[in-house]
């Protein structure tokens, strides 16, 4: 039987990296779609890359996106692609609202023109509460989002709710609450407290300036959350789910916690409330209640918040003994 085809947006990212992994244990064969740039950024793929095809397409260019759907008929496709760091929606939000909002619809007319039957996956994001209006939150909580990021991204939720209900797409919207892993970008807080708390144990640094560590997020594991995305397409009838794992934490005992994984007490090294770190509006807490998951999908975490911490601060002193020869 031939292998069923998956097309990932965003595969260089954390996510995309991940999924893909996960896909190739699963037999798919496995397209991912990179945008140009002048240096190749293939280092969380570059373990995989002569087991999945790279192709260039760009969510700011729909005809790019339509021509490799045609070449390659998927019956997946994962849109992962996104301007995804919040502080940049600030500074870029017309970029952020062109990719993360508008490229939602390039990419769904893409299916829609190439190949309705293709199981579609939107990335969502609990950004999209912001302001919570209920704690938990789960899929029927209201939005109200405190970014252009998140503003960017309702709009991806709803066209793809739109789309479905339009045009009988299968396409569903994973709701999924920040996760977080050994590939994550340095400048998402997790990566920055336990890189920074590394550097700081091998006297790489003195000390690591932060923003507003009173605030609290669902933290979960990235590898758990893209099975989650997989399952999604696999039921029998599209939907949009919420992934959290129903724990909230505060940036300030990820501090703690990273922190003495290297046996040393963040209050001597964390600098809080630096002004280039602040954002001009914060979302100051979330908290996931994936119950309809749990029991539709049949999904749970795996690893805990600790684990997690835990895992990084190892990967990162490896890495950094690595490259400093320590
Ligand atoms: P990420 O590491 O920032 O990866 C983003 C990916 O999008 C990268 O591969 C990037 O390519 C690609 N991209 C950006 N602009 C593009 C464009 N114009 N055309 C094509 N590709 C483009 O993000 P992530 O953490 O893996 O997140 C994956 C998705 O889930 C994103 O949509 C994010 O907003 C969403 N999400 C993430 C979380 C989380 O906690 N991680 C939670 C909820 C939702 P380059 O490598 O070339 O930059
Ligand atoms: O790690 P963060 O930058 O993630 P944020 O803003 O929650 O967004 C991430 O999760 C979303 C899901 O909810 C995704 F959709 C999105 O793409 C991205 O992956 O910041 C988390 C919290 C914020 O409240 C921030 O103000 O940590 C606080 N924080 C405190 N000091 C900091 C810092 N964040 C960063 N990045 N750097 C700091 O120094």
């Amino acid at each position: 039987m031939a292998r069923k085809v998956v097309a990932i947006s965003g595969i260089t990212g954390m996510d995309g990296s991940h999924l893909a992994d996960f896909l190739l244990e699963q037999g798919y064969e496995v397209v991912g779609l990179v945008r140009r740039t002048s240096t190749i950024n293939f280092e969380r793929i570059a373990h995989i890359q002569d087991k999945i095809k790279i192709v260039q397409a760009d969510l700011l260019d729909e005809v790019s996106l339509i021509d490799v759907l045609r070449e390659f008929r998927p019956q997946e496709v994962y849109n992962l692609a996104a301007q995804s760091f919040v502080p940049t929606s600030f500074k870029q939000p017309v970029l952020t609202g062109e990719v993360t909002a508008l490229g939602v619809t390039r990419m769904l007319d893409a299916v829609r023109i190439v190949d309705p039957t293709i199981r579609f996956y939107q990335a969502s994001s609990s950004e999209m509460f912001g302001k919570v209006q209920e704690v938990p939150q789960t899929e029927r909580t209201p939005f109200y989002p405190r970014s252009p990021y998140g503003v960017a991204k309702v709009y991806g939720h709803w066209l793809t709710v739109n789309y479905r209900e339009s045009y009988n797409l299968f396409a569903c919207s994973g709701i999924l609450f920040n996760h977080e892993g050994p590939r994550r970008g340095l400048e998402f807080v997790t990566h920055k407290v336990t890189h920074g708390a590394a550097k700081i144990a091998l006297g790489l640094a003195k000390d690591l300036k932060m923003g507003n560590l009173e605030a609290k997020r669902d933290w979960g594991y990235a590898p758990d959350y893209v099975r989650a995305q997989w399952m999604m397409l696999q039921q029998d009838a599209p939907d949009d789910y919420v992934i959290a794992t129903g724990k909230e934490h505060s940036v300030r005992e990820l501090c703690k916690i990273a922190f003495e994984c290297v046996d040393l007490d963040y209050t001597r090294y964390v600098i809080e409330n630096n002004p280039s770190d602040l954002r001009p509006a914060e979302v100051d807490h979330l908290l996931g209640d994936a119950s309809k998951a749990r029991k539709k999908l049949g999904w749970e975490p795996t690893v805990t918040f600790e684990q997690m911490i835990q895992i990084m601060v190892e990967a990162d002193l490896a890495a950094l003994k690595k490259t400093y020869n320590l």
